[in-house]
């Protein structure tokens, strides 16, 4: 055995053992549990970042742990490969999107491989292949024929440099993400997912999901947004609007009906296009509301404006007439458009009226006292009653909400509906780097989905995209075809899906990656799925979860799996942050420096008190600990990391630095200490195997303080066990394993018992570590005398006899107050105590952004963190 760590060296040898025994290639095994675990598929930018390693890590720990308690574990990986920074990178660097994106996929994959990852590299798929997205197109006709997808023409956000649509979430303060273009809104025809048909499902079926955080699951929630209310009829004012007809508008709030004075609705509104047309004013404003997000949220936010149209309708029960106003804080595409306004209930209607001086009646006595606090929606009263209300008067809400709803369902006026905030999926862009529709437009027979056997529609992927519009609209041979139906000639669709599509359902497509008789076989389906843990960034709560889901609902629907749910467990790992340094420049812009470009000075505490650009050794400001970006240049390669200290180095100091769901701090000490530790279990390692290794253990020959050292690497097993096991919380179970490996430094080397307990400690940091360093200890693992892979070693099991009467309660304290109680091993030493103190959630949590300047150990008590 070497006497120094190698992590280059050992780690190539294990990777290039993993490789050629097809280690990590798994297959169908009657008998053997069935383990699928998933982190996100990365997007092929063209590097790793630090966000992807923690990502991979977590998943690769789940996996390898999983895998030693026995179970057979699939962790496959593949290319979210379409998208616009493809296109993007084309015209910047003029190179094809494919080529880019193959040549970006090579590379990471290389990357990938260097983290020694448990993957099943022959299931990878890569979105952006025929033999993936021929299924997507297949997917895409049942559905067309089914109704689930269809096509209509709709408002949309209309980015006028990218030449394309965007998603709300894409526009951001009334500009496009990318161009940072001003947003028009433009009506066109698009193919639409029914999701909505699905929403009731969707939202009840999160409550199946225990496995989720709740988090996740109210955000869910409130993105499909169910609002139960009900439609309610304003008859036209035929005077004012010259036909007869009613006005349709949603609410949530029948009961507040008779404290309506005016009705809001949104620029499309046809009642705003008939009041437009003889009026420039109206026109101008109409105009205006063009521009700008149709995305809620900035709806809400933006100032409320609006015009009186002139026309009027009728209030249902008291026939009053009401003015019928356009306004920009009315969506067209949310229950009818129309609002009917009772400001002294909606802080909204408040508002609008407010500022334009529109009638404002009570409706409700309040309890309350102060009059303009009563006018506030959130100070109304569920036991309070109706006045100016005629027949309701003196109802209570309860009361008002059901005899107003009886009344206006008698006159015909009203109907109970159920309004959802999610939207239909517009699927359609006017994008190249995408998979095709695989629709036909043919004069005679409309909209005719290419045939099956003809699938699938290959993306040309020879292409130079020039940033206006989509190429294949300038490429006859793409487009022009002829009507399956009828043989006339015909257009091909030249829009491509949204690339949300393909991750909607590549986790399905693992479990038979290379099959050509459908999307996934049927009964590999079944052994696998549903995912029994999916890892990911918190930033895919709502659209990527939310599709995946309803993919798997309409999976099932045609048969292809039987589970209701795709992804049983979700784990949504933190941030990777780490410190910003700037100069402002004398114009007040600011100039980012990477960490790796400072030198930072600290006082006698370690304290930072500056920061120096190396290269000019000048001061530079510190901006705190920003989300690793390229904006605040903060963000530290991965691949220098591993170059530098090898991958087990990397994966330990992310696994330590904080539980996977919170943000991990990224710190030089911290990676260094992380390698420090790698090389002291080394020499440990190194300094006991040079002895040769020790006959067996005779545990009942035990002394005392024979005792005492098993019982510690046996509590350390259970230990880790659970935090690994159960929790997740990887940073306490390498605490525990450091504190194993203080013992077993000092733990005598007399006698050959005293060696053999060393030997069963050693096995138990190197079995621990496994799945966090897997090749440092595949390495130890056969230097302490085994022949077999650590790979298919198991989970080491605690001995429960030794475990008893062994631990205490140590009360944790931060700054003098209780944080948390702890047990410990009894014979935990000074700093052993100290260790876990320092790691435990609370004491993180509470010391978040201090500096520790002392741990206070009061042995058989407490600890007391001192920190400011
Ligand atoms: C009268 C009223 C009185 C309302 C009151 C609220 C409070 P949710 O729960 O989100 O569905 N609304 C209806 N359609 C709208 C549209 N297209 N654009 C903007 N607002 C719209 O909210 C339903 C409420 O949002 C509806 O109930 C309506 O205002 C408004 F004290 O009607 B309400
Ligand atoms: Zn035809």
């Amino acid at each position: 055995m070497q006497e120094q760590y190698q992590p280059r060296e050992i780690e190539n040898a294990a990777q290039t053992f993993w490789e050629e025994q097809k280690s990590f290639e798994v297959s169908e095994q009657l008998g053997k549990e069935p383990y699928y675990c998933l982190s996100m598929f990365p997007y092929p930018s063209g590097k790793l970042h630090m966000g992807h390693v923690r990502n991979y890590t977590i998943g690769d720990v789940i996996s390898r742990y999983q895998r030693m308690l026995g179970k057979n574990v699939l962790q496959p990986i593949g290319w979210d490969a379409f998208g616009m920074p493809a296109e993007n990178a084309a015209i910047k660097n003029n190179v094809a999107p494919a080529k880019w994106t193959y040549e970006n996929i090579n590379y990471m994959k290389d990357q990938l491989r260097s983290l020694g990852l448990a993957v099943d590299w022959s299931r990878e798929v890569t979105t952006c292949k025929p033999d993936y997205y021929r299924w997507e197109q297949w997917l895409f006709i049942h559905l067309f024929k089914n109704g689930i997808i269809y096509k209509k023409s709709s408002t949309v956000n209309w980015d006028p440099i990218d030449q394309t649509v965007l998603a709300n979430e894409q526009v951001i303060d009334g500009r496009g993400w990318r161009s940072g273009a001003l947003i028009e809104k433009r009506k066109i025809p698009m193919y639409y997912f029914k999701i909505t048909a699905y929403a009731d499902e969707l939202l009840s079926s999160l409550d199946d999901l225990p496995g989720w955080p709740e988090q996740v699951k109210t955000m869910q929630r409130n993105w499909i947004g169910k609002s139960t209310g009900m439609e309610v009829q304003f008859p036209y004012n035929v005077d004012s609007i010259g036909a007869a007809g009613v006005l349709k508008v949603f609410t949530n709030r029948p009961d507040t009906l008779m404290g309506v004075t005016y009705v809001a609705v949104a620029a499309e509104h046809p009642l705003a296009t008939q009041a437009a047309q003889n009026n420039h004013e109206l026109q101008a404003f109409i105009a205006t509301c063009k521009y700008g997000s149709v995305a809620e949220a900035d709806v809400a936010t933006q100032e409320k404006k609006g015009l009186p149209t002139g026309l009027f309708v009728e209030h249902p029960l008291t026939c009053e007439k009401l003015p019928v106003w356009v306004t920009n804080y009315v969506l067209m595409h949310y229950g009818n458009g129309a609002v009917m306004a009772v400001p002294t209930h909606d802080e909204r209607d408040l508002e609008f009226a407010t500022k334009y001086n529109l009638p404002i009646d009570s409706i409700v006595r309040t309890n309350s006292s102060d009059t303009s606090q009563a006018l506030r929606q959130d100070t109304y009263d569920i036991r309070s009653k109706l006045i100016n209300s005629t027949e309701f008067d003196g109802l209570n809400f309860d009361g008002s909400l059901g005899s107003i709803k009886d009344t206006l369902i008698k006159k015909n006026l009203g109907t109970s509906r159920t309004q959802f905030r999610l939207r239909d999926w517009g699927i359609s862009r006017q994008r190249y780097w995408g998979c095709p529709i695989p629709i036909i437009h043919c004069k005679t027979c409309g909209d005719v989905t290419v045939p099956e056997d003809q699938l699938p529609v290959v993306l040309p992927e020879d292409v130079m995209p020039n940033g206006a519009g989509s190429p294949l609209t300038r490429m006859p041979e793409f487009y022009e075809c002829h009507c399956p139906q009828c043989g006339q000639s015909a257009k091909r669709e030249t829009d491509t899906m949204d690339t949300f599509v393909e991750s909607s359902w590549y986790y399905a497509r693992y479990v038979s990656p290379h099959y050509e008789g459908g999307l996934l076989e049927k009964n590999l389906a079944d052994y696998w799925l549903p995912v029994d843990q999916y890892i990911g960034g918190i930033e895919h709560a709502t659209l990527h979860l939310l599709y995946a889901r309803f993919f798997h609902k309409l999976m099932r629907d045609k048969g292809l799996v039987s589970s209701d749910e795709p992804f049983k467990n979700l784990l949504t790992q933190g941030m990777v942050v780490t410190e910003t340094y700037y100069r402002r420049q004398a114009n007040g812009d600011y100039t980012w420096f990477n960490p790796s470009d400072i030198e930072l000075e600290r006082d006698s505490k370690a304290k930072v008190i500056n920061a120096k650009l190396k290269f000019d050794g000048l001061p530079v400001k510190i901006g705190g600990s920003e989300k690793m970006a390229k904006s605040k240049n903060n963000g530290v390669d991965p691949q220098l990391m591993i170059d530098r200290f090898g991958a087990d180095t990397c994966r330990l100091f992310m696994m330590f630095a904080s539980p996977p769901d919170m943000s991990a701090e990224w710190s030089d000490s911290g990676i260094k200490g992380s390698h420090r530790f790698l090389k002291r279990v080394w020499r440990l390692a190194h300094a006991h195997v040079s002895h040769g290794l020790p006959g067996t253990l005779d545990v009942k020959a035990l002394s005392d303080e024979q005792k005492a050292i098993r019982r510690r690497t046996h509590l350390t097993i259970r230990q880790a066990s659970q935090d690994l096991g159960q929790n997740h919380k990887f940073n306490t179970a390498i605490a525990q394993i450091m504190i194993l490996m203080n013992v077993l430094e000092k733990a005598p080397q007399d006698s050959e018992q005293d060696r053999a307990l060393v030997q069963e400690g050693l096995e138990t940091v190197v079995l621990l570590l496994a799945p966090i360093t897997p090749h440092i200890s595949h390495k130890l693992w056969n230097h302490l005398g085994h022949i077999n892979a650590i790979i298919d070693a198991s989970w080491p099991v605690q001995d429960d006899s030794i475990l008893t009467q062994d631990t205490m309660q140590l009360i944790i304290q931060v700054n003098g107050k209780l944080r948390d109680k702890i047990d410990i091993p009894a014979i935990a030493s000074r700093e052993d105590v100290e260790t876990a103190a320092r790691v435990n959630k609370n004491v993180l949590h509470f010391t978040k952004g201090l500096i520790i300047h002392k741990v206070i150990v009061v042995p058989g008590k407490l600890v007391n963190i001192v920190a400011s």
